[in-house]
């Protein structure tokens, strides 16, 4: 089976592992089953001449056993001696922390990119090292050409009472705590989807979302010209994971980025974000109208919510592939027959 999936950085990162894990443990075994992740990149930066890739490298390092299992981001086992260097410099900025492990992958995924390698050509380098290929495996980036999510805030001393920061500055120095007004993902008029990722969409037999961000992670790969027509159009059936448990985010700030957009932060809200192509919709619970049985309860925008049996939560890799077993049991509930 191929089974694509969508996917920002560290929720969808650790689902995909348990979703990766528990196809292993099918009866045809870990070759029967073709996982193909559309990374996100717009939440990528330049740093210091070197292009950083967040949400890639979040799922080369969970998905190849380099994570730091605790943050969810960067190196286990990291320093940050180049980084205390850099502060002794007072080079800016000084609010993202980049590991001294960490930093050797955007130098080498600079200076390919800098002999006129694409980012399609580099992740597959990087994921080569990382073992994802002989896991069956395949990452993709969204697109090849950059495209950066910025975040207009309301700040009076700007022209015009707004200005736009990069999304990492909101997130990681602001920690979303200042409102955002929209969010622009910049570069995006002028980028295409990266080679095979419409394919993948295609030519899927299961398309799952993670419980990534609905806003700045899916909603930036739906922006990808041609993402949103081929989810619509697949054979596949599409299956979402809702990124909220009771209103709130299980990790990250999605509400704050929900109620940028106006959208409230409910399963049923951010499943209605996707009502034109998900076939399905995995809450938590808690988040089924009162009284519903599985599977029989709809959203305000009229899209089938299945409740999992317990709770959402993915702290370890075990319960990551028992949530990722039952959207991928829910997706072949789902086929036609
Ligand atoms: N997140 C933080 O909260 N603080 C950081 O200093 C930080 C550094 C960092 C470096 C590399 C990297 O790949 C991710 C990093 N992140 C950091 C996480 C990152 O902001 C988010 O994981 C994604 O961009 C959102 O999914």
């Amino acid at each position: 089976m191929r089974i694509t999936t969508l996917s920002g950085g560290v929720g969808g990162a650790r689902f995909i592992r348990g979703l990766r894990r528990h196809l292993d443990r099918l009866p045809g075994g870990p070759g029967d089953h073709e996982v193909t992740v559309i990374g996100n990149t717009g939440d990528d930066i330049t740093l210091w001449g070197l292009r950083v890739c967040p949400d890639l490298d979040t799922l080369l390092y969970t998905l190849g056993g380099g994570i730091h299992e605790g943050q969810g981001w960067g190196r286990a086992e990291e320093s940050h001696r180049i980084q205390a260097e850099l502060a002794a410099y007072g080079a800016k900025p000084q609010w993202f922390g980049l590991g001294d492990l960490d930093l050797a992958t955007h130098i080498v995924r600079s200076q390919w990119l800098g002999q006129g390698l694409t980012l399609s050509e580099v992740t597959a380098r990087l994921a080569s090292r990382w073992g994802l290929p002989d896991q069956g495996l395949t990452l993709l980036p969204m697109s090849d050409d950059p495209v950066e999510t910025h975040v207009v805030v309301d700040d009076p001393e700007a022209d015009g009472g707004q200005r736009a920061i990069h999304f990492q500055e909101w997130w990681v120095r602001m920690q979303a705590s200042v409102p955002a007004s929209r969010f622009v993902a910049v570069g995006m008029d002028r980028a295409t989807a990266a080679p095979g990722v419409l394919e993948a969409i295609r030519t899927a037999d299961v398309v799952i979302l993670p419980p990534s961000n609905p806003v700045v992670s899916l909603g930036i790969i739906l922006g990808v010209p041609g993402v949103r027509d081929a989810l619509r159009g697949t054979a596949a059936p599409v299956v979402g994971v809702s990124p909220l448990v009771g209103g709130a985010p299980v990790r990250g700030h999605a509400d704050a980025c929900l109620s940028a957009i106006g959208v409230e932060a409910t399963a049923g809200a951010v499943g209605d974000l996707f009502a034109d192509f998900l076939d399905g919709w995995l809450v938590d619970p808690g988040d089924a109208p009162p009284g519903s049985a599985a599977g029989s309860s709809r959203t305000p925008g009229g899209l089938r919510l299945t409740a999992w049996d317990r709770p959402l939560l993915m702290p370890d890799v075990a319960s990551a592939t028992e949530l990722a077993g039952a959207a991928y049991d829910l997706a072949l509930s789902l086929r036609p027959t």
